[in-house]
């Protein structure tokens, strides 16, 4: 069986996080109207399909991950006006909009938590979760995402609520088919207002095991997958959302899938399953992450990032198909995390840009990656946002960790490192904003900023722009065969693509030294794309990338 050609999986997306974005009216937040302003600056660079992070009610917990109205614009993004607007103005350029579906919770300050918390026989009590602790503590032993118990106390009613993640987000009781109607409701309402689909919050944890068992695993990342995602419910439940919304629309749909691990992956996305178009898996983000979880930083290499990207290539097969990212909102910068962010800055930022964009499955572009943004360096906690990054600061702490061991920590693997502002030019606030933002914005920008790479035809966002535009014109690099080669070179990731149409070579060189690779014929070979000038044969320069095509009497026989 071949893969079957679809729109979503010959696009590429692009990440925005509203609030990082653009601000257009001076009060540090960026806003749907700041986006208007850069939709020419998208539509130029070539992406097709934007993923806005949740732009509606909400009070902030966890910047709009918390939603209080599922039908409102936060007033700080904007109006429903605006949103039509940027609806409207991303269509007449050809391009897609999905928004974030947030339904594994909701926000404490949404109606049907303030009723649900009122009383036990309150219309909306099960709404949410709610259960009896035992002798005076939590029903189990599970842990919150963003540290501490996934129980909170309520005196009212002198029950627990559960929240895997902040207590400010009671998770939803999808048991109950009133909650399930709610979300279609609300998936209809932005479906028929023309979005394009949805990229789905952490969609695999929404069933949960209703004994409630303790969790007792070697690391959070287990219980994760193996206590708190796959519930099996949890494919009833997206299949009846298919059923009931999807599959009525020409749209895409992508689940976030903390503790989706390649032997599940089809179940959530096989073409037969009538449940997503796609997943982010998290394995390749995950992999220094030990039992405590994000701050508990382990070293991992290459090999393991090619492990993964194999493993969940032979998952997925034909039958199914994943969006490829390298980072988001809630990860480190990507040329921070899997490059080199100082001397070959602009080197590896292009090499990893040529690993996202030659890969089976949907790219995913990071605001920001296109000009090179890394990682913040944050002296004080004052400068840090995060409720996960203040949360676990506390946690730490008071487990006798040194503030600066701490700070290191956040510097290294915390979310605001992909949430400072987007650096537009060298003005003042890198021109994100006329006002005091939200988050202090990275002191690079005076180097790292859209107008100097466009001002630049050798720059990281123009090489973004002829990848996108050739993989666009060469489906082979989406739909194509992929092996890796050498797969056991600690500082190489070389891999071949191919169909029946076109063959390539990528070789990528992860390290600050050069390497020798043999490639038989090599020097027969057309480079298409490099991040070097005069590409020399076969000695790959500190992080240099290449993607080659084969001539057609050089083909490997497959
Ligand atoms: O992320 C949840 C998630 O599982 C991972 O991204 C990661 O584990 C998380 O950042 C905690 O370390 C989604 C959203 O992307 C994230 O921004 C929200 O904070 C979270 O869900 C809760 O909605
Ligand atoms: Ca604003």
């Amino acid at each position: 069986m071949s893969v079957k050609r679809t729109w979503w999986k010959e696009q590429v997306i692009y990440q925005i996080y509203p609030r990082s974005f653009n601000d257009s009216n001076g009060d540090g937040v960026g806003d749907i109207p700041g986006i208007i302003e850069k939709l020419d600056y998208l539509k130029n660079l070539g992406v097709d399909i934007i993923w806005l992070s949740p732009v509606y009610e909400s009070p902030n917990d966890d910047n709009g991950y918390d939603i209080s109205n599922y039908y409102k614009i936060h007033p700080e993004f904007g109006t429903m006006t605006e949103f039509d607007e940027m609806l409207d103005g991303l269509h007449q350029r050809g391009m897609k909009l999905i928004m974030d579906l947030v339904v594994n919770h909701s926000s404490d300050e949404h109606k049907w938590f303030e009723e649900s918390r009122k009383s036990k026989d309150n219309v909306y009590r099960d709404f949410y979760i709610w259960k009896k602790g035992k002798n005076g503590e939590p029903p189990n032993n599970w842990k919150s995402f963003f540290g501490g118990s996934a129980w909170e106390y309520e005196e009212e009613t002198g029950e627990y609520y559960l929240h895997l993640f902040s207590k400010k987000q009671p998770d939803l009781n999808w048991e109950n088919p009133k909650v399930r109607q709610e979300v279609y409701d609300n998936m209809r309402f932005w479906l028929e207002k023309g979005v394009d689909g949805f990229r789905m919050d952490v969609i695999s944890l929404i069933s949960k095991r209703l004994e409630f068992a303790d969790a007792n695993f070697k690391s959070f990342g287990e219980c994760v997958e193996k206590m708190y995602s796959n519930d099996p419910r949890v494919h009833e439940y997206i299949n009846e959302m298919y059923e009931t919304v999807l599959k009525d629309y020409d749209i895409t749909t992508v689940g976030e899938g903390p503790g989706i691990s390649s032997k599940v992956g089809l179940d959530y996305v096989g073409a037969d399953r009538e449940e997503l178009s796609m997943i982010f898996h998290l394995d390749h983000m995950h992999l220094d992450e030990g039992p405590r979880g994000r701050f508990d930083i382990l070293p991992y290499d290459l090999i393991d990032v090619k492990r993964v990207f194999k493993e969940w290539y032979d998952a997925m097969g034909d039958a199914g198909w994943v969006s490829i990212f390298l980072d988001n909102h809630d990860y480190a910068r990507l040329v921070s995390r899997f490059g080199n962010d100082t001397t070959y800055r602009v080197e590896s930022a292009k090499m990893l840009a040529i690993l996202l964009l030659t890969m089976r499955g949907t790219p995913c572009i990071y605001q920001g990656s296109e000009m090179g943004m890394t990682n913040v360096k944050f002296d004080t906690m004052d400068d840090f946002r995060d409720l996960e990054t203040l949360n676990f600061h506390q946690e730490f702490t008071n487990e006798g960790m040194s503030e600066t061991d701490f700070i290191e920590k956040a510097n290294k693997v915390g979310r605001d490192n992909a949430r400072t502002p987007m650096q537009w030019n060298e003005n003042d606030q890198a021109g994100f904003t006329t006002g005091e933002p939200w988050i202090k914005v990275n002191p690079n920008y005076s180097f790292i900023n859209a107008k100097a790479v466009l001002d630049a035809p050798n720059s990281i966002y123009y090489f973004y722009k002829k990848l996108l535009a050739f993989r666009k014109d060469n489906l082979t690099l989406v739909y194509g065969q992929y092996e890796e080669v050498l797969s056991d070179h600690e500082q190489l990731f070389i891999y071949r693509r191919w169909d029946d149409q076109e063959q390539y070579y990528v070789v990528l060189n992860f390290s600050d030294e050069p390497h020798e690779f043999q490639i038989e014929n090599i020097s027969a070979y057309q480079l298409v794309i490099g991040n070097y000038k005069n590409e020399s044969d076969s000695r790959l320069r500190p992080w240099e990338g290449r993607l080659y095509q084969i001539p057609i009497n050089q083909r490997f026989i497959t």
